[in-house]
């Protein structure tokens, strides 16, 4: 019988999930790309891509040998032929959608976010965080590079744009239909030694898949059979991102303590309850659910640009350690009670100034947090040659742009990112308790932990 898959030692799951057409295929149907350089085109992809194939033969090393005898390394999915990594044949998947009006802030956002989770996962989770195919995650270390490894510090910089069908989506032909996929960014995820779950790490590990969608995609009619959107109803978290510089009362609230041009004439204008609901009815006509079910999911309310409006709620800078605790010398917990009582008084702002956000978000999930971020740490400014808007590498300094993530995480998966109890009678001068590792995993894991297959 010929081997379609190479003598793993590698731990192969049962199932895998295509991170692009979010098909389903068991790991032995995986093809492979050919590396020859004769061998190109491809019926679904066009004739610049390299042919897709399914192996007999493989080199020592395990690898498959294309039909010129050329040992390859890079696998595709059978349905969609679009490149799939290893880590989504090793790892389970973490879907995260990240959705919101155009300009609310998200591919600045994920560039933060990813940046920040770089050195935070590592320093302060005990855990490993890195591309799982850095080729297809280049554009956001593009972005990642343009702000915060910049030789030219003091230029303005601007990030393209999130184009509908432009580099962030992928099209595939299947016969005379032609269909764009969203590109996932995707991460992989482990814990390190030193983490109290470090033995387990295989089983926790996860392959995390984020998207970085065109805000016009989720103004009402946007979707088309030509860019669907599968991934929402598949995302275990939403981060729904909500930009008080696109609302009038907000604006108003703000009216002369923030210089953003944004609260100004360069202002976006968008219903922004109206994307929410209209990202609620897709999911819920994905997954076949009735029009009034709420999601079984976590939504984060990611409230974007803290720096412009932050004036309504106090104007503190907002610091990671203030909503984290130390479980050990390597490792520290979320304070979630912490985290609840600034989404508490969070939800109080968007209460008096928006409350159409509360009204929308909250019809569609039970389990809503409302959490400020800034991307930037600092407003943009009007480039005076292009008339848009612009940041100065130096300026960026960015505040709980992790916090979405690390909370999907912890909500997603208990034990990667654990969280920290409070006792009941702090210590004196102590107000939290250090959580000892038996004592932080205060929740049962939201799903339980399944070996993968071979
Ligand atoms: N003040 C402020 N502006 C931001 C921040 N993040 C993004 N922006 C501005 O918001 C605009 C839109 O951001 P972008 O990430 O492209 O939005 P997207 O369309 O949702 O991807 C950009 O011009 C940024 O300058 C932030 O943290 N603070
Ligand atoms: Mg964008
Ligand atoms: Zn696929």
């Amino acid at each position: 019988m010929p081997q379609h898959v190479p003598p793993p030692k590698l731990q192969l799951r049962s199932r895998v999930t295509c991170p692009h057409c979010w098909q389903q295929y068991p790991p032995e149907e995986v093809l492979w790309i050919s590396a020859h350089s004769d061998l190109r085109g491809d019926p679904l992809l066009g004739e610049d891509e390299q042919q897709r194939f399914l192996p007999s033969r493989f080199d020592p090393d395990g690898k498959a040998l294309d039909v010129k005898g050329v040992a390859c390394k890079d696998l595709a999915c059978p349905h969609c032929h679009l490149s799939v990594s290893w880590a989504s044949l090793q790892m389970n998947p973490l879907f995260i959608s990240i959705l919101g009006a155009p300009g609310s802030g998200k591919s600045f956002l994920l560039a933060s976010m990813t940046w920040q989770f770089r050195q935070t996962l590592r320093d302060k989770f005990c855990l490993s965080f890195g591309d799982a195919d850095p080729l297809a995650n280049q554009v956001l270390s593009d972005y990642e590079e343009a702000l915060f490894l910049n030789p030219n510090d003091d230029e303005l910089v601007t990030l393209k744009k999130t184009e509908l069908e432009g580099d962030l989506y992928q099209s595939v032909r299947f016969g005379d239909r032609e269909v764009w996929y969203p590109r996932p960014f995707v991460f992989s995820t482990q814990p390190l030694d030193g983490h109290p779950d470090f033995e387990k790490r295989r089983l926790l590990a996860r392959a995390l898949c984020l998207y970085d969608n065109a805000g016009e995609h989720f103004l009402p009619g946007g979707e088309t059979a030509r860019s669907p959107m599968k991934h929402l109803a598949l995302s275990e978290v939403l981060l729904f991102l909500f930009d008080p510089t696109q609302h009038p009362k907000f604006r108003q609230a703000c009216n002369g303590s923030s210089n953003d041009p944004q609260m100004g004439k360069h202002g976006w204008s968008h219903r922004q309850d109206q994307v929410l609901m209209e990202v609620a009815s897709r999911i819920r006509s994905h997954a076949g659910w009735p029009q009034d079910a709420k999601y079984p999911h976590p939504l984060i309310v990611v409230v974007t640009k803290y720096d412009a409006w932050c004036s309504v709620i106090g104007g503190q800078r907002i610091d990671l350690d203030s909503i984290i605790r130390p479980v050990n010398s390597a490792m520290s917990a979320l304070d979630i009670q912490s985290l609840q009582s600034v989404s508490k008084k969070l939800q109080d702002v968007l209460k008096k100034y928006a409350p159409e956000i509360v009204t929308a978000a909250e019809g569609f999930s039970d389990d809503v947090l409302y959490v400020p971020v800034s991307a930037l740490g600092c407003g943009p400014e009007i480039d005076s040659n292009t008339g848009a808007l612009g940041v100065r590498p130096k300026n960026v300094n960015p505040m709980w742009a992790e916090v979405p993530l690390l909370y999907a995480l912890h909500k997603s998966t208990k034990r990667l990112v654990y969280s920290a109890v409070r006792r009941s009678k702090p210590p004196a001068g102590n107000q939290h308790a250090v959580a000892s590792p038996a004592e932080v995993n205060k929740y049962p894991p939201n799903t339980p932990l399944r070996e993968t297959g071979t």
